[in-house]
């Protein structure tokens, strides 16, 4: 190789002063005898080009990119340029302003990852302008000719501002409309780099910043947030090697077994496509016409037709990342593994006629509940929990482990816990963030990969194509929310709405001219595991376990709690009886004969139709029995936060034993509880003593179902006034119904009378949650507990 000539004189000055051509092979002088400072980069930078070139006489990788050399990927040539000119676009870039910046090129740095901060507007102090920054004089009026006349065209203030608000929505997500998201961290309780080199579990209280978005699935933007759905459970970690999604429900099944399917499965459950009804629910005829078609989805609809389906909180739900994953260490070593989130909060949910009503007062209900919790610094927090298992002991099962209608039962696999998830921040911005993050299965970091689950496998096409419509182009990465907290460094550039600008000539690998950067990073990048194949054909099929659909869904049936049960039970009957075709409502039926016979009496019971034949099984293979699984019931986790973030009326009228309700308040307040006042209207009441109390919320305003408890204090005036407020009685009735604490003290006992609340529970014993005189420890324990379920019958009496 011939030393590149840096001495040549001006022999050759002219091309590195033009764009095209020059000699044969003399590299130009590295200097001119110009002052000029950007004359004198250009010709630095047209040498050292020339020689970053000349270093690299061929690509060395070339050979390593074949056969058995090719299964160890290494590190890119790349070799350093001798000077920041070389790689820049332009000799001119020196030339600094407030808007090109200093003139010192960030060599080697993307600052559109830097922490959003960047990003984060606030107006203090300032006056209005354009999004041009001209200064807005007058924000009330468009400028007309004559104060009468009509409007000037030439009012680019006005059309701006306009052409602006016409263009402020973006398609909704087809599926997961409706969320609300947050920012927080995972923290690893260890080191588990034996078990996976993803860095977030590389050491003990390694903190990866997150953002988190739950939402249900069915309903619109707008729509309600306590339908009875699935809840998505979607998790971003801004990790040091790359954003990694785990895209997560609260359910840790699926209705289906092959992404084929899932264009069907949504457009049966939506609303029906030709009068758009209903919004945001599963009960309607196309939903259960294809669920009756679709067997496989038996083990799902019990769990959707479960309490885990109303959550009473997005905090007291778990969260599954559905799919076998695999965890893969340093040294290549693999297992499987399943995610699952367990609140520290606890599993609570709501109940059906609780939601229904929760719907009207609150359709925010959730959204609600998030953003209080986080902004009073209850911060929600989840453990993380592995089930880890060897391909051996997958090969044991009695089931698939692709197939994401069937769990591994913790009584087969454990979980290992592994770390926790802190929602500590909540947005700034719910467009901005919330609504513009973009979740994708398909974004794994190294120590991280996929099996081969078809559902999983197709997600991985669905969540990025997606976001080209939604979020209008392939630069979605670049949106503040989505980028990542490292280096995003390749040759990607162009398409809508780029943001980075890249310095330089070279947009292609391998090159010379760049010094051969970005390069790619060979062992320490991703690798995909080799998994091994033996000789298969091409096909379009499940394997034979796929075909048994009943085993787990009685599992899970089974392992619930009567009232859990029975609840059950009262879903498929509320969402068959708005079914309108018999034959869809039979199928059904005749799917709940494969699972339980009591129960397909009960639900068939509840429709006034007998128990069709089973259907037919796809599999002749026995049904695997399992012994029940106590984890499975959603009362099996109290959670630890006992009365934190509970809300409790208190009600307040004139007349009240003022001592009581401020004694009340401060001790809820004081344990983390939020009591509120509520009374016929807001304004001043005039307490017993003549001491005045602010009533909070009217009952019109904040009804029953909007709190966790009730006291009702001391004082006959109140306690007579509310007795004859009808809105005062169903509240009292539905705090009973729906199974909740009522503290009622002295004269206030007068109300459970006038609202016919039984004194004892249906089977004749003492009501744990109903505490008349007690003292406010015992009502405290009430509320830190489950619902009082023993309450219910079916219709209920109260
Ligand atoms: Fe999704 N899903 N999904 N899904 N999903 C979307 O992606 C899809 C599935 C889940 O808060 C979409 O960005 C296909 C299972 C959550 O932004 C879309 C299949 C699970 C979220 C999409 C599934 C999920 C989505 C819509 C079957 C639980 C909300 C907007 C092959 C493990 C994420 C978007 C957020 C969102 C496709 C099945 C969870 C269309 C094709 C199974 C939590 O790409």
């Amino acid at each position: 190789m011939t030393p590149p000539n840096k001495h040549a004189g001006v022999d050759g000055a002219g091309s590195a002063l033009s764009t095209m051509a020059g000699p044969a092979e003399t590299p130009p002088p590295a200097a001119s005898n110009a002052t000029n400072p950007v004359e004198a980069r250009l010709f630095e930078k047209a040498g050292d080009e020339k020689d970053l070139a000349a270093g690299m006489p061929f690509n060395p990788n070339k050979p390593h990119e074949y056969g058995d050399a090719s299964r160890t990927p290494q590190e890119g040539a790349h070799r350093q340029p001798s000077t920041p000119a070389t790689t820049g676009s332009t000799s001119s870039e020196i030339a600094s302003s407030d808007k090109v910046g200093s003139g010192q090129p960030p060599v080697g740095a993307n600052p559109t990852v830097a922490p959003l901060d960047r990003v984060r507007v606030d107006p203090s102090d300032r006056h209005l302008t354009t999004n041009q920054g001209v200064p807005v004089a007058d924000n009330q009026h468009s400028l007309k000719i004559g104060l009468r006349g009509p409007t000037a065209m030439e009012d680019f203030i006005l059309r701006e501002k306009i052409t602006h608000f016409d263009h402020e929505r973006i398609p909704e997500r087809v599926v997961h409309a409706r969320g609300s998201g947050a920012h927080g961290f995972f923290e690893s309780y260890d080191d588990f780099s034996g078990l996976t080199r993803a860095v977030p579990f590389s050491a003990r209280g390694k903190r990866t910043p997150v953002f988190v978005r739950f939402s249900t699935v069915a309903g619109e933007r707008g729509s309600t947030d306590v339908a009875r759905d699935v809840r998505g459970f979607a998790v971003k970690f801004y990790t040091d090697e790359g954003n990694w999604d785990l895209v997560g429900n609260n359910i840790p099944v699926f209705f289906i077994q092959d992404a084929m399917k899932f264009p069907d499965l949504v457009h049966a459950a939506k609303p029906e496509p030709h009068h758009q009804m209903p919004q945001a629910a599963t009960a309607h005829d196309t939903f259960w016409d294809f669920a009756g078609l679709s067997p496989e989805i038996a083990h799902m609809l019990m769990w959707v037709m479960s309490d885990r389906a109303i959550p009473r909180s997005y905090r007291t739900m778990q969260g599954f990342g559905v799919h076998t994953f695999r965890l893969i260490n340093a040294q290549g070593e693999s297992r499987y593994v399943k995610f699952h989130w367990t609140p520290l909060q606890g599993t609570h949910s709501l109940v059906w006629d609780e939601a229904v009503r929760i719907s009207g007062a609150d359709p925010d209900f959730h959204r609600r509940d998030l953003w209080e919790a986080i902004e009073s610094g209850n911060f929600p927090e989840w453990e993380l929990g592995l089930q880890i298992f060897t391909e051996e002991q997958a090969a044991s099962f009695p089931f698939d482990i692709l197939d994401a209608t069937k769990i591994v039962p913790e009584e087969l696999v454990p979980l290992t816990p592994v770390g926790r998830l802190v929602l500590n921040r909540n947005p700034d911005n719910f467009f901005a963030e919330t609504e513009q993050v973009a979740f994708c299965t398909a974004h794994i970091v190294p120590g991280i990969d996929f099996t081969n689950d078809p559902l999983l496998q197709g997600r991985n096409h669905s969540y990025l194509d997606t976001q080209l419509t939604r979020l209008g182009g392939p630069n979605f990465h670049e949106i503040p929310i989505n980028s990542p907290i490292v280096q995003i460094q390749n040759n990607q550039r162009d398409g809508f709405h780029r943001q980075a600008i890249h310095r330089g000539r070279v947009n292609y690998e391998p090159n010379s001219l760049g010094g051969g950067c970005p390069f790619q990073a060979g062992r320490m990048g991703f690798t995909s595991f080799p998994e091994a194949f033996a000789s298969v054909d091409k096909v379009r099929g499940n394997p034979e376990l796929f075909a048994e659909h009943y085993g787990q869904a009685r599992l899970f049936y089974h392992s619930q709690t009567p009232v859990e049960q029975a609840h059950i039970a009262n879903a498929f009957r509320f969402e068959l009886t708005r079914v309108q075709t018999p034959a869809v409502r039979r199928r059904i039926l005749a799917l709940l004969a494969n699972v339980d016979d009591t129960q397909a009496a009960t639900v068939a019971d509840g429709l006034g139709m007998d128990v069709p034949d089973p259907l037919p099984r796809a599999s002749d293979a026995p049904v695997p029995s399992y012994p029940p699984s106590p984890a499975l019931s959603l009362l099996s986790r109290p959670g630890r936060t006992g009365i934190r973030t509970r809300r409790v009326a208190i009600f307040t009228g004139a007349g009240v034993d003022a001592d009581q309700v401020r004694f009340l308040y401060a001790d809820l307040l004081r344990d983390g509880a939020v009591p509120r006042l509520v009374g016929t209207k807001i304004g001043k009441v005039q307490a017993a003593d003549g001491t005045a109390l602010d009533v909070e919320v009217s009952l019109e305003a904040g009804p029953s179902v909007l709190y966790d408890a009730l006291i009702v204090p001391d004082g006959a005036p109140a306690a007579q006034a509310l007795a004859r407020n009808a809105h005062a009685i169903d509240f009292v009735r539905e705090q009973y119904r729906h199974g909740k604490p009522l503290l009622v003290l002295g004269a206030g006992a007068g109300l459970l009378a006038s609202a016919m609340i039984p004194m004892s529970l249906p089977d004749g014993s003492a009501d744990p949650g109903l505490l008349v005189d007690a003292a406010p420890d015992a009502f405290k324990a009430a509320l830190a507990g489950p619902r009082i379920y023993a309450r219910e019958t079916d219709p209920p009496q109260v």
